[in-house]
């Protein structure tokens, strides 16, 4: 009764930051975020404005890889600065993250210049949308002395992009998909697990730029794919099983889990309409060579985003056979 009803990103951020400051508190704001790899994936939303997802997910993050971003008041329009390149105005990134940026200007008119350095290969299906969106809503919060709760930074993250709520939080992250229909109990929070020896890997297949970005091949997946059903049981199984691995430090259980996750979101998005294929053969060789080492006695595990690109997770002690048997390829390893 007399609640605001919340139905667009705008609302979102009008209900967060009520009485909040409006002007900067120093010149500059500066913020980093880690990109995170999920262990139990986030595909598909039920609400595509606020990207609301259907289930929660289980992420880890990447350490010292991720996105540094720095902002401050600007001229009339926004400039974005990616690793050093202003990039054109009209480009896709930039679009997006004026898009974002609209939320949170004092006043039309009042354009950011924004320079965002990643650590983590940009466009090698490493999510750095996530750890950019994070780092961008930390710089705000910082730059505007907002003092926002960790909570209400991983909602405003979230409307940039689902995935950077849970890089708000460094270390093994859950995202609770919530209920309500203005998404204000669909955040993440750390698990409060440490576990130091567990490795995850990027290995880089191919950087080329996937045909069908994620967003899209999700919606496609939702509304097209006969097996998505059964998809929402799998995830609630899977972070029971992921949360407890976790907590008991059972790579074998966790790795076991995390493939079966990455495998079903895959399956669901090869029966949509069109198909969705993220693998090229590399991929499935990659895959093929985890289980040979597995059956061969070295405990290492994968998981796969959307894209052709295989990480893989496995304990410290293991590192170097590991790096051995895939010395063919490039291997990416952030918690070096
Ligand atoms: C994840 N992915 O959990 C899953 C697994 C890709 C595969 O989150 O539309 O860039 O901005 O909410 O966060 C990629 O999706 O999508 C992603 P939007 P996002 O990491």
């Amino acid at each position: 009764m007399g609640a605001i009803m919340i139905k667009t990103a705008a609302d979102v951020v009008w209900a967060v930051l009520a009485g909040r400051p409006s002007e900067p508190v120093g010149a500059e704001g500066e913020a980093f975020a880690a990109s995170n790899i999920a262990l139990c994936k986030y595909w598909g939303k039920r609400n595509e404005a606020l990207n609301l997802p259907v289930t929660s997910s289980l992420s880890m993050s990447l350490g010292k890889l991720g996105s540094h971003v720095r902002l401050r008041h600007g001229g009339t329009v926004d400039r974005v600065t990616l690793n050093g390149t202003a990039l054109e105005a009209e480009s896709g990134f930039v679009r997006r993250v004026s898009c974002f940026l609209d939320l949170f200007r004092p006043q039309s008119g009042d354009g950011f210049d924004v320079d965002a350095r990643n650590t983590v290969p940009t466009a090698a299906g490493f999510a750095s949308s996530a750890s950019g969106f994070a780092a961008l809503v930390l710089a705000l919060n910082r730059y505007f002395g907002w003092s926002l709760s960790p909570r209400d930074l991983s909602i405003l993250a979230r409307l940039g992009s689902g995935s950077a709520c849970r890089s708000v939080f460094d270390g093994f992250v859950e995202w609770h998909a919530g209920c309500a229909d203005d998404g204000m109990d669909s955040f993440a929070e750390p698990l409060g697990v440490q576990w130091p020896e567990l490795r995850i890997a990027l290995l880089v297949l191919t950087d080329a730029e996937k045909g069908v970005g994620s967003r899209v091949a999700m919606q496609r997946t939702v509304t097209t794919s006969a097996l998505y059903s059964g998809w929402p049981r799998q995830v609630a199984d899977d972070l029971r099983v992921l949360r407890a691995a976790l907590t008991a430090h059972d790579l074998a259980t966790l790795g076991c889990v995390a493939e079966r996750n990455a495998l079903a979101m895959h399956a669901t998005m090869m029966a949509a309409d069109p198909p969705v294929l993220y693998w090229l053969p590399d991929s499935v060789r990659a895959m093929r060579q985890v289980w040979a080492l597995r059956s061969a006695g070295v405990p290492v595990y994968f998981t796969m985003d959307a894209g052709p690109n295989v990480k893989l997770l496995y304990l410290d002690e293991d590192e170097s056979a590991i790096v051995e048997a895939f010395a063919g390829d490039r291997l990416v390893r952030p918690h070096r």
